[in-house]
């Protein structure tokens, strides 16, 4: 089924300043749509429903990307499973309530390949949701992921709400998280090598074994599958978003290396931990519809380090700790 969204329909993005939220409205504005609505914290708190319900009143918005959510790599949701529980539980219910509440024609609601069983089998085909315990690590930001999937399935039965779930996999890009205590494996990594090389040291630390595999897809791959599903995809079944390929993080760390400071050596910090051993998705129901990924991981990192070395001499001549020139 196809949704025709006119270029000048209401298009909420819910998270524009995160990494994702941030592609989202990169790739609408390709797209051509002119009426792009976004809300800063500030304006919008997303965990209050009479705030949400307010701004939907006063905004109402046709087509709804809710891409926001506290996020954070395996240390941030070990140390901090109140937040976030709590926050994602609260931000995809007062969206979505609100979204009901005033009339949104379509709203996409973006989870995490976190929700299936840690011993899930591979590659992870949708139906694998709720057969089994989830990775540790990552519990409480699952269950609040996979309460999202509920809502939306709970609203469409009971309302006829056309809102539809994707599951998408390990994500990175411009405009991620660099910071070493919250971030994920990837841009950690870039840091981790840059900051070694500006230094000299010879050694990069590479938490946990270096077995466990990760898939990783480009942000603005992530963005227009996201657009692509919001025109394309409208079931009461989550679908998966990833590449349908994964390596092991030992060879991602080289992969990161290659680019950014060859010369470095690995040291794997085992007190740390691996998290789940393997999450790869199955993503044939995203290729039957006739999607797939075009920027393939070495290019996406080299075009990450990139965007991560030009924003760190912003942030200096911003500083006033610029060339000197
Ligand atoms: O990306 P990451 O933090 O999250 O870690 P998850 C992936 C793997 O990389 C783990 C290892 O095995 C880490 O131990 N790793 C190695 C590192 N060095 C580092 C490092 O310097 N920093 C980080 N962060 N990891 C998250 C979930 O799981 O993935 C979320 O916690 C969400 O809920 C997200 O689903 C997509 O892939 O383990």
């Amino acid at each position: 089924m196809q949704t025709e969204i006119g270029p000048d329909a209401r298009i909420y993005v819910a998270g524009h300043a995160g990494l994702v939220g941030s592609a989202v409205v990169r790739r609408l504005e390709r797209a051509g749509f002119t009426n792009i609505l976004t809300a800063t914290r500030a304006q919008l708190d997303l965990r209050d429903q009479s705030e949400v319900s307010h701004w939907f009143k006063a905004n109402r918005p046709e087509y709804v990307f809710l891409v926001a959510g506290t996020v954070g790599g395996i240390l941030a949701n070990s140390t901090r499973p109140a937040e976030f529980i709590y926050d994602n539980l609260m931000i995809h219910g007062t969206v979505v309530y609100a979204a009901h509440e005033y009339a949104t024609k379509k709203l996409l609601y973006l989870g995490s390949s976190c929700i299936y069983p840690r011993q899930a089998t591979q590659p992870i085909t949708e139906d694998q949701l709720l057969t089994g315990p989830l990775e540790p690590t990552n519990e409480w930001y699952a269950i609040a992921k996979i309460a999202g999937i509920k809502l939306c399935q709970a609203y469409r039965r009971q309302y006829g709400c056309d809102f539809v779930s994707a599951m998408p996999t390990n994500l990175y890009g411009p405009d991620d998280n660099f910071d070493l205590d919250s971030s994920h494996v990837l841009p950690a990594l870039i840091r981790k090598f840059h900051d070694a090389k500006l230094t000299g040291t010879p050694e990069v630390e590479i938490w946990g074994t270096g077995s466990p595999k990760r898939e990783f897809l480009h942000v603005d791959d992530l963005a227009d599958a996201c657009l692509f599903l919001m025109e394309h995809y409208s079931a009461d079944e989550h679908i998966n978003v990833g590449t349908g390929v994964d390596l092991p993080i030992r060879e991602l760390a080289e992969r990161i290396r290659a680019v950014v400071y060859p010369e470095a050596e690995l040291r794997f910090d085992t007190s740390k931990p691996d998290g789940t051993p393997r999450k790869l998705l199955d993503v044939r129901r995203l290729h039957d519809l006739g999607w797939s990924p075009s920027i393939d991981l070495d290019t996406g990192i080299r075009t990450t380090y990139e965007w991560f070395v030009a924003q760190q001499a912003t942030t200096a001549v911003l500083r006033g700790y610029g060339t000197g020139a």
